[in-house]
C-alpha cells in the first residue's frame, strides 16, 4: 500500500522523464502497480482511511509519482457537484491525446500535485475537450472522449507521463492571465 512517503517529490528526476511504454501481456508487476495506484486514490478519498494513513486526497496518480517510469496513470474523478458520484474511474495505459478542442478551460483555484508540496498559484490552461487513445488491460486500443473536469485530470496525468508538472503551464509573468473565452471551473 502506498503512503505519502512513497510519493516522489519535485526534484526527483523520474518526474521529468518520458515514461516507458507498457508492453503486453501486462506483467505481474505492472498489474500490481495499477492496482496499487488505484488503491491509493480510493483510500485517499475515504475520510476514515485517508485520515488514518495520513493521505493527501488525490483524483489521479501517475506511475512516475510512485517512482516507476512507465506509461500508466490511474484516475478516480468524483463529480464536483455530487461528490458521492464518480465520473471516471480507470487506469490509462499508454495514453495519448489524439485531438483536443481549441476551447480552453482551467480550474478556478488553480492546480496542485501530490508531488509538489508548495502551492503554486495561477491558471493552468487545459483543453476543454480531449480524445484519448489508450490501451486496456488486455492491450486493446481504446478511445475515450472527455470534457471539463475529467478532461483536466487526464491532461494533468498524461503530462506526468511526458515529464511535465502543472506549473510548467502557468504564465510565468502573469499567472492569473488566461484567454477571455476560457471556461473557469469553480
Ligand atoms: C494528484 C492531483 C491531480 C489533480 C490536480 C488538478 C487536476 C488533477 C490531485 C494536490 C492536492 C489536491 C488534489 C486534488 C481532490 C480533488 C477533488 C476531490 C478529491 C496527480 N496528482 N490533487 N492535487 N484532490 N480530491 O498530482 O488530485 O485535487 O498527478
Ligand atoms: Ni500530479
Amino acid at each position: 500500500m502506498y503512503l505519502m512517503d512513497d510519493i516522489t517529490r519535485d526534484g526527483n528526476p523520474v518526474l521529468r522523464k518520458v515514461a516507458q511504454k507498457v508492453t503486453f501481456p501486462l506483467s505481474k508487476e505492472n498489474k500490481q502497480l495499477a492496482d496499487d495506484m488505484m488503491e491509493y486514490l480510493v483510500n485517499s478519498q475515504d475520510p476514515v482511511l485517508g485520515q488514518k494513513y495520513g493521505l493527501r486526497a488525490g483524483v489521479g496518480l501517475a506511475a512516475p509519482q510512485v517512482g516507476e517510469s512507465v506509461a500508466m496513470a490511474s484516475v478516480l474523478v468524483p463529480n464536483l457537484e455530487e461528490p458521492d458520484q464518480i465520473d471516471l474511474k480507470m487506469t490509462l495505459i499508454n495514453p495519448v491525446i489524439v485531438s483536443q478542442s481549441v476551447q480552453v478551460t482551467a480550474l478556478g483555484e488553480g492546480e496542485g500535485c501530490l508531488s509538489v508540496d508548495e502551492d503554486v498559484a495561477g491558471y493552468v490552461p487545459r483543453a476543454n475537450k480531449i480524445t484519448i487513445k489508450y490501451d486496456d488491460f488486455d492491450g486493446n486500443s481504446q478511445t475515450l472522449k472527455l470534457k471539463g473536469y475529467p478532461a483536466i485530470v487526464c491532461q494533468h496525468e498524461i503530462d506526468h507521463l511526458n515529464g511535465y508538472l502543472f506549473y510548467d503551464k502557468i504564465n510565468k509573468s502573469q499567472p492569473m492571465k488566461i484567454d477571455d473565452s476560457a471556461i473557469i471551473i469553480e
